[in-house]
């Protein structure tokens, strides 16, 4: 499955049915009064979030959208049939913007929040409603209103309690598969993953939580390198960043570059991205040398705390989950 991270769609509502002129006919009742019923009203567009999608992926080749519109009003006082709403589901973390505007409509933030994006037209009312002393036969109605046509752009940002970043090869993929049931593709080759994943890490005892793994991120990302400013915005919905650097390096000038690279390309793309609580990890401590480039990185460090792993042979990943919850407990604005 590809990851679809924008797409536009056309969605129409329906029109409402028209109300209908009609008059009784009954035996010996030669002139029946006015008794034409309503328009259904049209059908809706709705989007819909759900936990259950995370790309746009399903509305990359289905673009349309158009409700029913509403039956017209019958004789005998009957109503038109209302139009069927269309729900159309969305991940969490997509944005709605007017296609041509530019203005942005709604932010479903959360599962099981829904818009009404395109209003179904009302139907008209049947004669029956304008009957009064003056006007005892009506031969009007009212036209149904018309639906609404709306051409939408939505834009998916993820949403993840944790976002895991580092240069290609920190072993991003191998930490998220090692704390989550998230399965990317692991390989000894810079740019394995293309895409963002989604895991849920599930602490004994605690609250789950949601990690992305966030690939892509490499010197000049945020200026339009490679993939990674794509992914930059899906990092500015995480609450917490995940900082991995290999130190399976040749020194430690290599460890703290790799560490200001990234950093500078999140400051690049945005003072917010920057200003994320950080928990500065280093990768891959089974590695022969790696301990002592990590004392080094460390003293260079100042007194930041660092953490320790190898995501491997699975070393130090409970503290890093606990470290991840204390963080999140202290940083309890949602969304990020
Ligand atoms: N020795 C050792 N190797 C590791 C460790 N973690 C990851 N690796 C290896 O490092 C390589 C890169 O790991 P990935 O998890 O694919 O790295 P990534 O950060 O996801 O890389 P991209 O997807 O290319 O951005 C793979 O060969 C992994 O097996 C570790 O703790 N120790
Ligand atoms: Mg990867």
């Amino acid at each position: 499955m590809k990851f679809i991270d924008e797409v536009t769609i056309l969605v129409q509502s329906g029109d409402g049915g028209r109300g209908c002129v009609s008059f009784r006919r009954e035996r010996f009742i030669p002139r029946g009064g006015p008794d034409g019923g309503d328009g259904g009203s049209g059908g809706s567009v709705i989007l819909r979030a759900t936990s259950r999608k995370h790309t746009l992926y399903h509305l990359h080749f289905n673009k349309q959208f158009k409700a029913p519109n509403g039956g017209p009003g019958q004789g005998s006082q009957k109503t038109g049939r209302n139009g069927t709403d269309i729900v159309i589901d969305v991940p969490a973390g997509t944005l709605v913007y007017n296609a041509d505007s530019g203005d942005l409509l709604y932010d479903l933030t959360h599962a099981d929040q829904q818009v009404i994006v395109a209003r179904g037209g009302r139907g008209g009312v049947g004669n029956l409603h304008f009957k009064s002393s003056t006007n005892r036969a009506p031969r009007f109605a009212q036209p149904g209103e018309p639906g609404q046509t709306l051409t939408l752009k939505l834009e998916l940002k993820l949403m993840a309690d944790v976002g895991i970043v580092g240069l290609p090869n920190a072993g991003k993929s191998t930490l998220i598969s090692a704390i989550s049931g998230a399965r990317p593709k692991i390989a000894d080759y810079p740019f394995t993953t293309l895409i963002p994943n989604l895991g849920v890490v599930q602490p004994p005892g605690g609250e789950p939580m949601v990690v992305a793994d966030i690939p892509g991120l490499i010197e000049g990302a945020h200026a339009g390198s490679g993939l990674g400013i794509r992914f930059l915005r899906h990092v500015e919905r995480t609450r917490i960043l995940v900082h991995l650097i290999d130190a399976a390096a040749l020194d430690e000038n290599d460890l703290l570059r790799d560490y200001r690279t990234i950093n500078r390309e999140l400051t690049g793309y945005s003072g917010d991205l920057a200003q994320k609580p950080q928990i500065v990890v280093l990768n891959k401590l089974d590695v022969d040398g790696a301990e002592r480039l990590a004392d080094l990185f460390c003293r260079a460090l100042g007194g930041q705390p660092v953490l320790r792993i190898s995501a491997a042979t699975r070393r130090g990943l409970d503290p890093l989950i606990r470290h991840m919850q204390q963080q999140l407990n202290r940083d309890e604005t949602p969304g990020g």
